[in-house]
């Protein structure tokens, strides 16, 4: 059945809530997890579902992000399989940027159907999940569904945040509210299940994920053309006419919209058994091989600490941290609660010399440093004895080399951090 679906991953609009990692890239191309990139997990859900054709919306067509999907995904010659990205385009008729979620697929509407398929599976590029999106199409299809939407379980304080629906007993969803008030939730629980129930997960929340049959989708364009948003405009409306299905999941699925829950989502992944598991082999997640040599650690202490390939550590304590690609951190130092995304690049040992003699921070962390709760972006150079402390104690703001969102500092890209720095 998975060769009758196009994918569609919804890139990201202006990613002003996780700004200032998205200063300078667009919102798919953010690293995650020392070694990916956000948008290489709604990728890898596709193709470990069988779904091989699909498609990445973006507002902005970043270097890196080009860069990282011709780099990664390559398929054979013999396979139909791709993954192309459509960045936000002038044409006579559209002489806008997406104007939301459904207004971006409006607009690559012509390209999609230059492929043959009969379902689009419309994705958001912010979610941590594994899911094989075979269930929910099945289902679809056995109850001939005309659009269906992944639903989950949640609990009151998180509903406000979601597209909150009511299905009757065949699944069949028969009322939806785009992020509903506080005041409004009474009139919004449905029987969840007692699994469920006994979490406090009373509420139905659309998952942002939506399989259409082709054909309604267009003429659903057509019969509105002013509707810009699936969650607020289209969904609320179609489910009046047409048959619209709640397929309920109940795996792991988080939405990694803004910098504390990206950051969570990272921490995340140095529980013993995270929620979200890298190293289930059925659920692969995907990203570009890089050749790099093995992580070289000397005299660290570390607990609970997530490290990429190509770090050189000196540091004497790391603690619930996850270190990206190529990190240096330097002697003496200690790092705790922190994503370090590492570098794109080494410094040869000559270059190490002439920066050190200049007195200038070298790429990575310095000697006798003091990281917590901070996010370092790629690249930075951060001095010796520089104290980043984020907490609840830093008001947010927006510097020139550093950012504090909800008492977590982020160190913006190739930002250097002068020696003796107290943040
Ligand atoms: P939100 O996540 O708030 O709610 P939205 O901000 O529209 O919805 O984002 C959905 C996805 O589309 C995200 O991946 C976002 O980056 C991307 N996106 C947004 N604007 C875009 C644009 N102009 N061009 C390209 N991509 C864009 C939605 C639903 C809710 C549902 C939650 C689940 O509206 O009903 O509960 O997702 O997370
Ligand atoms: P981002 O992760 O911020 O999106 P990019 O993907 O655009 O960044 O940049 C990462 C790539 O850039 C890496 O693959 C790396 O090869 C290359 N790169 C950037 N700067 C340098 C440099 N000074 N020397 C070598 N390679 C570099």
């Amino acid at each position: 059945m998975t060769e009758k679906v196009l994918g569609v991953i919804l890139g990201g609009g202006q990613g002003s809530r996780l700004s200032p990692l998205t200063q300078t890239r667009s919102k798919p191309a953010v690293p995650i997890a020392g070694k990916y990139r956000l948008v290489d997990i709604p990728i890898s859900n596709c193709l470990n579902s069988g779904i091989h054709r699909m498609f990445v919306l973006t507002q902005f067509n970043s270097a890196s992000l080009n860069k990282h999907i011709k780099n990664t995904y390559h398929f054979s010659h013999f396979s139909d399989a791709f993954v192309d990205i459509l960045a936000a385009e002038q044409t006579p008729d559209n002489p806008t940027w997406f104007q939301g979620t459904a207004d971006a697929v409006r607009q690559t509407m012509h390209h999609l159907l230059n492929h043959e398929f009969e379902y689009v599976l419309i994705l958001s590029g912010d979610q941590l999940y594994q899911m094989d999106f075979n269930e929910m199409l099945e289902e679809h299809i056995r109850n001939e569904a005309q659009i269906s939407l992944a639903t989950i379980p949640v609990t009151a304080k998180d509903a406000t945040d979601f597209g909150i629906l009511k299905a009757n007993d065949e699944n069949v969803i028969t009322s939806f509210i785009e992020k509903p008030a506080a005041e409004l939730l009474k009139d919004w629980s449905s029987d969840t299940g007692e699994a469920m129930q006994a979490e406090g997960r009373n509420f139905l929340a659309s998952m942002g994920i939506y399989i259409f049959n082709k054909d309604l989708l267009i003429s659903i364009f057509a019969e509105n053309a002013d509707e810009k948003d699936f969650g607020k405009e289209i969904i609320p409306r179609v489910i009046e006419t047409y048959k619209v299905l709640s397929f309920q999941y109940e795996g792991y699925w988080t939405d990694i919209g803004n910098i504390s829950s990206f950051f969570e989502a990272n921490l995340g992944l140095t529980d013993d058994i995270p929620k979200f598991n890298l190293f289930d082999s059925n659920h692969s997640i995907f990203t570009r091989p890089r050749m790099l040599p093995p992580s070289k650690i000397l005299g660290t202490t570390l607990d609970k600490t997530v490290i990429a390939e190509g770090c050189i550590l000196q540091a004497d304590d790391i603690r619930h941290t996850v270190i990206g690609i190529r990190s240096r951190i330097g002697k003496g130092t200690r790092v705790e609660n922190a994503y370090i995304m590492g570098s794109d690049m080494y410094q040869t040992l000559e270059e190490i010399q002439q920066e050190t003699d200049l007195g200038n921070p070298l790429i990575g962390i310095g000697e006798r440093c003091v990281i917590s709760n901070a996010i370092l972006d790629k690249n930075c150079k951060i001095g010796n004895d520089v104290h980043i402390q984020g907490g609840p104690h830093l008001a947010n703001g927006d510097f020139s080399t550093y950012a504090v969102k909800d008492g977590i500092v982020v160190v913006k890209k190739g930002a250097t951090i002068p020696d003796g720095t107290r943040i």
